[in-house]
């Protein structure tokens, strides 16, 4: 009786020994880009998380609103906060709110949090992104560096109307 031919242990051909071998110090490259880029990349958004039920964290955006309101935009409100002060956006299905209007060099702490699934915050044309988790308020510093309008946009799939679920921050 004979053995089935062992095709295994032939040798392996040239292109094959190339390709793995591009293939592994691509792995090594992209595993080392991790951490170098987390440190020398500039893409860390300077952060801080803190636990909150969503009843103190609706409680706090509504005291913020009612205290700087200073317009009404398709009855979500508009909302001004004076230069170095803490300010509060809210994510939920499926909007932001309230509107932000934010001055061009200050500096603001800007809290995000849900208030029922996890959504995505994410700034455009600007391309700053943070996660929004219900029972954390994320505090993010941030100086606007331009004037304008900015959308934000959920960018983490949040059922039916999350495509609809946009936002705004009006830099003067
Ligand atoms: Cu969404």
């Amino acid at each position: 009786m004979l053995a089935p031919e062992k095709l295994w242990w032939k040798p392996m051909g040239r292109m094959e020994k190339t390709w793995l071998t591009v293939a592994f110090v691509w792995c090594v490259f992209l595993t080392l880009m991790m951490p170098l880029w987390y440190f020398f990349g500039k893409q860390n958004v300077p952060t801080e998380t803190y636990r909150v039920t969503r009843e103190q964290y609706a409680a706090q955006v509504n005291a913020f609103v009612d205290q700087y309101k200073v317009g009404d935009e398709n009855g979500i409100p508009v909302v001004a906060p004076p230069p170095g002060s803490d300010v509060y956006l809210r994510a939920s299905t499926w909007q932001w709110y309230p509107i932000l209007q934010l001055e061009k060099g200050q500096t603001y702490r800007l809290h995000v949090s849900s208030m029922d699934l996890q959504h995505g915050f994410s700034l455009q044309p600007v391309n700053i992104n943070l996660q929004v988790i219900p029972g954390y308020d994320y505090v993010a510093t941030i100086v606007p560096t331009s004037t304008g309008e900015f959308t934000i946009v959920c960018n983490e799939y949040c059922n039916l109307g999350h495509h609809t679920m946009v936002g705004k921050i009006i830099v003067k």
